[in-house]
This record gives structure tokens, C-alpha cells and sequence, in this order.
């Protein structure tokens, strides 16, 4: 029996069973009415896909990445009492510096939100003169102080693990280029106070398989279960229409995270609906953020879908760690600790 370890009951957790029919190898289902949120959700916000939520009070948060209608993505917040129908403040989260000074990011994308301890932290694609990974975190969802940047440019992609390891933060991140990155391996480094990053360890590289052969990059936060860090991520390909984004699903070593134990060889989840194939980015799904429910091993799945809805698919953990299992293959790179 494969259980999920960390996190408390989320017995509100957004659920809908598999339906009979569905055909998929991978076993995980869309919810029926995606996507969950539509073009135009707010003034002055044309799309909202790539985000991130969290349980919050009585019911869940988002932290939004909102394309505003002159092109320029922010983050804005989402609050929702059952995770599929979300309120949207128009206002940009208001990050401040750590002496409570307004300090807004010039661009803000790709949000993760992970709660290590009390705290809720952020991570966000930044301008860091060039692309890199910013960070913030909160308490309150009202007041948000940004830290510093873990990273020099060019980084995208950071996600916490959603405790320490070993007595440290553990943060995952995928080095990259200025652009729309052709290359990509996914790397875990580590912190004692969210300040100082080291200890740099390569975890997985881009796969052999053909869905995943020119880039990979962290998801959701790992979810903690009993077979090891159960962690849904970004793998790419390329065509000739461009870059095609499918999740993928790993498990890495409860103490090592740089180990990769199982790497499904197969996606998870590719684009095949009309609001994943069609879009502002066409055949894009970005998965950024799960909840999960210990009790009944439920998980919920938020993804960007076509750089335009945010989509949200269902999975459980016992079915989803025994398809990884099933369907393993994994490289030296990706079993060894990852320094040389
Ligand atoms: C990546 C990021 C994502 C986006 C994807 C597809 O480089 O910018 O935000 O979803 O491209 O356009």
C-alpha cells in the first residue's frame, strides 16, 4: 500500500472519480468542466494558466500567473472555497523588501507556492538582469517579503521540497538560457536559512524518450509518500510547430532527492484537448502545483494548459506510483548522486 506522508487531511479536497470510459495508459483523468479558469478572468488580465495553489483556512489559494492585457505576466492571488471556482484580485500581489518597501518584480511568471513549516514561499520566474528564479514568502497572504534571489540568470523552474531534508531547504531549479530554452536538466541545491544555495546536485537530465528529449524542468511541489518523493514535472519535444509540454512523473529518494529511483518512460499526461492544443501557445501542459489528501490518497493535478486556462486533472496515489513503477527506466544520470 503506497501512502502519502506528509500534509494533513484534505478531505475538501476538488475530486471526481475516473469516469468508466477513459482509455488513457497513464491513470490520470481531467476534471469534466476544464479548464477551471478562462480567458479574461479579471480586469486587465487576458489569461491566467501556469499556477499554483495550496490549502488556505477553510478552503484554498492560488498564487496566479496573470498575462495582463499588455503582454507582461504578474502574479495575482486566488482564493476559492473549493478549489475549481476562484476569485481573482485584480491587483498584482504586492511584494515588498524585507523593510517593507514596495519591491515588485518587472515581470513575474510560472508561480509555485509551497508551505514549508508556517510559512508559505514563492517562486517565480523573475528579470534578475535576465531570467532567474525570484522568492517571497508569507505568513498572511496579505504582506509578501520578497528574499533574495537564490540564483544569477538564467534560471526557471524552482520548486521547494515542502520540508527540509537533512536539516536543510531543498529547492529544485533548471538552469537555463535567455530564451525559449532548447536544453534543460533539472537540478536540487540546498539552503539553511533561504539565503545561501549550495551543495549544487544534478537530479534528471532530459529523457531519451522522444516526449521529453529536448528539455525537463520541476512541476509541482514533490508530494512525501512511502515509495519516495513523488514528483510531477515538464517534459518537452520538439516539432515542426514548435514545442510540445507533457507531464511526466518521477519518484526520487526520500533522503538523496538527486536520485532518481523510477522515471516513467512514458508522459502522464500530454495535450490533447482542444484548451491544451489550442491557445496562445498551442500543446502546452505545465503542471505547477498538486494537493493531496493522506486519507484517501487522492491528488489533484493543476496544470497550465496552452499558455491560456489553468486546467486541473485527478490522479491516486497508489494507482500513479505503481504506473511509474511499472513503466520505469532510468539512466546512470539519473541513479547517481549527481556531483562530479
Ligand atoms: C516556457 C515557460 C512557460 C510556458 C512554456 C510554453 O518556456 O515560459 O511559462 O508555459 O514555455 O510556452
Amino acid at each position: 500500500m503506497v501512502k502519502i506522508i506528509t500534509g494533513g487531511s484534505l478531505p475538501n479536497i476538488p475530486w471526481q472519480d475516473r469516469p468508466a470510459a477513459d482509455r488513457h495508459d497513464a491513470p490520470i483523468w481531467r476534471y469534466m468542466d476544464n479548464p477551471i479558469i478562462s480567458r479574461n478572468p479579471a480586469p486587465g488580465v487576458a489569461r491566467v494558466f501556469n499556477s499554483a495553489v495550496a490549502p488556505y483556512e477553510d478552503g484554498f489559494i492560488a498564487v496566479l500567473r496573470g498575462e495582463q492585457t499588455d503582454g507582461v505576466p504578474h502574479i495575482y492571488l486566488g482564493k476559492s472555497k473549493d478549489g475549481i471556482h476562484w476569485d481573482i484580485d485584480p491587483d498584482k500581489i504586492p511584494f515588498t523588501d524585507e523593510q517593507g518597501k514596495p519591491f515588485m518584480p518587472g515581470y513575474a511568471y510560472d508561480p509555485r507556492l509551497v508551505k514549508v513549516e508556517d510559512t508559505y514561499y514563492l517562486m517565480w520566474c523573475t528579470d534578475f538582469y535576465g531570467a532567474a528564479i525570484g522568492m517571497a514568502k508569507t505568513i498572511d497572504f496579505k504582506h509578501f517579503t520578497r528574499l533574495e534571489n537564490p540564483f544569477i540568470p538564467f534560471n526557471r523552474n524552482a520548486v521547494l521540497f515542502p520540508r527540509k531534508i537533512g536539516g536543510m531547504y531543498k529547492l529544485l531549479s533548471r538552469p537555463s538560457d535567455s530564451g525559449h530554452t532548447p536544453f534543460g536538466d533539472v537540478f536540487v541545491s540546498e539552503s539553511p536559512d533561504m539565503i545561501y544555495w549550495g551543495r549544487h546536485r544534478h537530479v534528471m537530465s532530459k529523457g531519451d524518450a522522444w516526449w521529453e528529449s529536448v528539455k525537463v524542468g520541476g512541476g509541482a511541489a514533490p508530494i512525501e509518500t512511502s515509495e519516495g518523493w513523488l514528483m510531477f514535472y515538464h517534459g518537452v519535444s520538439s516539432t515542426c510547430n514548435g514545442f510540445v509540454y507533457s507531464i511526466g512523473g518521477a519518484i526520487l529518494d526520500i533522503d538523496e532527492p538527486s536520485k532518481v529511483k523510477y522515471r516513467c518512460r512514458s508522459f502522464l499526461l500530454t495535450p490533447e484537448e482542444n484548451y491544451e492544443e489550442r491557445g496562445f501557445v498551442p500543446n502546452v501542459c505545465f503542471p505547477c502545483a498538486t494537493l493531496q489528501d493522506p486519507d484517501t490518497g487522492r491528488i489533484a493535478i493543476y496544470y497550465g494548459a496552452a499558455d491560456t486556462y489553468v486546467g486541473l486533472a485527478f490522479t491516486q496515489v497508489e494507482l500513479i506510483v505503481n504506473y511509474i513503477k511499472a513503466h520505469s527506466q532510468v539512466c546512470q544520470s539519473d541513479t547517481e548522486i549527481g556531483i562530479r
